[in-house]
């Protein structure tokens, strides 16, 4: 295959949505990975009409499975196994609650998915980007990792988890080609704050009320700004914010 591939994980919504849509436009083959079977052909199908040229691959598994991830990654063809960009954007935040309140199995939730799902699927992807001499691994942290704020104890702490493992990722390959970039996004307005709320649309709504928010496609710019830029240049990490937005803590937005 001519064209660069991404491997995109939960790329049926928002950010990893946006960001299929970017690098479909640029040309590259998509690896698809989601977790819903009618969402994934939903995207495909819009992806094709929108893209008459695109060409995908898709993987149907949770990314807190470490064998169907790394079934479906042995089951590529060896056309799609030449992985060039791994973004690690599936994830999630359940809840508002305080560390001595939450629900523990919610927190198990966002710490298989966030941590877990990630470093599985860098661990699975990595080695075949080393022995090709080629490769970038883009993370999809947050403004959240940086700092905790009220309600985001266990979301932040994974979030600053995947901050430490991108750094840790970027030292261990310093001695070959291979990039590591860790995109720390605030506010952006997708389904997260509706999965964050348990389902309240109301409560997401308000969650933006008064502010201009980033959308999917703010960041899926920003992430293939870091894919493009030339080969000796490694963006490390790209913080980016509403301009309403002050801090990671999110009652710290504009009134
Ligand atoms: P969305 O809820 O819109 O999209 C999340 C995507 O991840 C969905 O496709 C979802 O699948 C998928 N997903 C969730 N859990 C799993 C899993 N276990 N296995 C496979 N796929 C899964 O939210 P965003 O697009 O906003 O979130 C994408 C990433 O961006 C997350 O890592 C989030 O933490 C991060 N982020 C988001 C910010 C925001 O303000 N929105 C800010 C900073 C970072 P399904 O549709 O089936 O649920
Ligand atoms: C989510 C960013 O600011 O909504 O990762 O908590 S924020």
């Amino acid at each position: 295959m001519d064209n660069k591939i991404v491997l995109i994980t939960g790329a049926t919504s928002g950010i990893g949505k946006a960001c299929a849509r970017k690098f479909a436009k640029e040309g590259w083959d998509l690896i698809l990975n989601a977790r819903n079977a009618s969402k994934l052909e939903k995207l495909i199908y819009e992806l094709e009409v929108e893209f008459p040229k695109v060409v995908t691959w898709s993987f149907l598994c949770d990314v807190r499975s470490r064998k169907k991830i790394e079934a479906s990654l042995e089951e590529l063809p060896p056309e799609w196994a030449e992985i060039d960009l791994l973004i690690n954007n599936a994830g999630l935040v359940i809840g508002v609650d305080k560390e001595f309140e939450g629900s523990l199995d919610e927190w198990d939730i966002m710490i298989d998915t966030n941590i877990k799902g990630l470093l599985a699927m860098t661990r699975l992807v990595v080695p075949g980007m080393i022995e090709r001499g080629r490769g970038h691994v883009i993370n999809i942290g947050s403004i959240a990792g940086d700092a905790a704020y009220p309600g985001g104890s266990v979301y932040c702490a994974t979030k600053a988890a995947v901050k430490a493992l991108s750094d840790g990722l970027r030292i261990d390959l310093v001695d070959t080609p291979l990039r590591v970039t860790n995109i720390k996004p605030g506010m952006v307005e997708t389904n997260f704050s509706v999965v964050r709320y348990r389902g309240d649309k109301e409560a997401a709504d308000n969650f933006y009320k008064g502010i201009r928010p980033l959308t999917g496609d703010d960041i899926a710019e920003t992430v293939y700004f870091a894919a493009s830029a030339p080969e000796h240049i490694q963006i490390a990490e790209v913080l980016l914010m509403p301009t309403n937005q002050a801090t990671g803590t999110i009652s710290y937005k504009k009134k």
